[in-house]
């Protein structure tokens, strides 16, 4: 038996085997989650979430181990939240990150979880913003979000963030691959780690050069700025943090942070719903509508379509 009041309660005070608890309800697509959400949804709302993006190798988990240091320096409350989208098992591929993640795992204001999302109802856009709700609910002020693997999976976890940082390292050809990915337009902040390697000035010339062009902007307009780093020695952590706290600062002033937390919600609704009109569809194979409606098309007394509206107009209505 879950005590959903119970958990969310013991959430709220910061116990981390109830915050455990929550993410698996929705790893799981739990029933009680329903519960759950709607008890932590007037908690919602005040954490700061920052995405972190880049390819394989580039030095996110680094970076977000570094991230959370310095959190934890002006004493706020942090979650971090691996997603491998690549995956339908926890661990595995996010098994390196555990270990990279290690100094925090004795901190009690520190809340890691890290989860699968391939093969879920609705993929990620579905579990990640709800696994957020869960560490926003549970008090953490800022949520780290760190995507394993690369492409189109990458920027959705981006686009759950207020703040995108985007992470470029020297070599790899990165500036033009960033670009091909659609990557220069997500990114808020961009972050040319590995410095300590050749090339590192060149990259981040490259990159300004590349910003530069697809330039539009007007007076008020946030212009990314690009941070150096030694993430594995934590240098220019403290600029990055700088970065961010300038650009949650821009998004306030100028209404931006409703808008994109607006954008999100909506998203979220409509994953949804489409996530419970899929499985009421799924429900309804061997169901006598379904079949027929699949009798009469075959037949070509009724067209796919006008099927498909009856069978949506009787799902809604159900
Ligand atoms: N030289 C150098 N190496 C770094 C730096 N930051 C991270 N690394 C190393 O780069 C490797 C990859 O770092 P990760 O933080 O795991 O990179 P990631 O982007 O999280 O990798 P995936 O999650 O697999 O995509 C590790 O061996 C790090 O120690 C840095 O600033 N300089
Ligand atoms: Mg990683």
């Amino acid at each position: 038996m879950i005590d959903v009041p119970t958990l969310v309660e013991q959430a709220r005070e910061g116990r981390p085997r109830a915050v455990a608890r929550l993410i698996s309800l929705v790893e799981n697509a739990a029933p009680q989650l329903r519960e759950a959400m709607a008890a932590l949804a007037p908690y919602t709302g005040q954490a700061y979430t920052v995405g972190l993006t880049g390819s394989p190798g580039v030095g996110k988990s680094t970076s977000t181990s570094a991230l959370v240091s310095a959190y934890r320096r002006l004493g706020k409350r942090v979650g971090v939240l691996a997603v491998d989208p690549s995956s339908p098992f926890s661990g595995g591929a996010l098994l390196g990150d555990r270990v990279r993640m290690q100094e925090h795992a004795t901190d009690p204001e520190v809340f890691i979880r890290s989860m699968a999302t391939r093969g879920h109802l609705g993929g990620l856009s579905w579990t990640a913003p709800q696994a957020l709700r869960v560490l926003d609910g549970a008090g953490c002020e800022v949520i780290l979000v760190e995507t394993v693997g690369v492409g189109q999976s990458e920027v959705e976890v981006a686009a759950q963030a207020d703040t995108t940082v985007v992470l470029l390292a020297p070599g790899m050809g990165d500036g033009i691959q960033a670009a091909k990915a659609g990557i220069l337009e997500i990114g808020d902040v961009f972050v040319v780690n590995k410095a300590d390697r050749d090339g590192a000035d060149a990259t981040a010339r490259e990159l300004n050069h590349m910003l530069g062009l697809g330039e539009s902007r007007g007076a008020g307009d946030w212009r990314p700025p690009i941070v150096k780093t030694v993430a594995a020695r934590g240098e220019g952590i403290d600029e990055v943090v700088e970065a961010l706290e300038k650009h949650r600062a821009w998004l306030a002033e100028t209404g931006e942070l409703a808008v994109r937390r607006r954008r999100r919600a909506a998203d979220e609704i409509e994953a949804i719903a489409l996530s419970t009109l899929r499985a009421r569809i799924g429900d309804l194979h061997g169901d006598r509508r379904l079949s027929a409606l699949a009798e009469r098309v075959a037949d070509g007394t009724l067209d796919p379509y006008g099927a498909a509206d009856t069978l949506v107009a009787g799902l809604t209505r159900a």
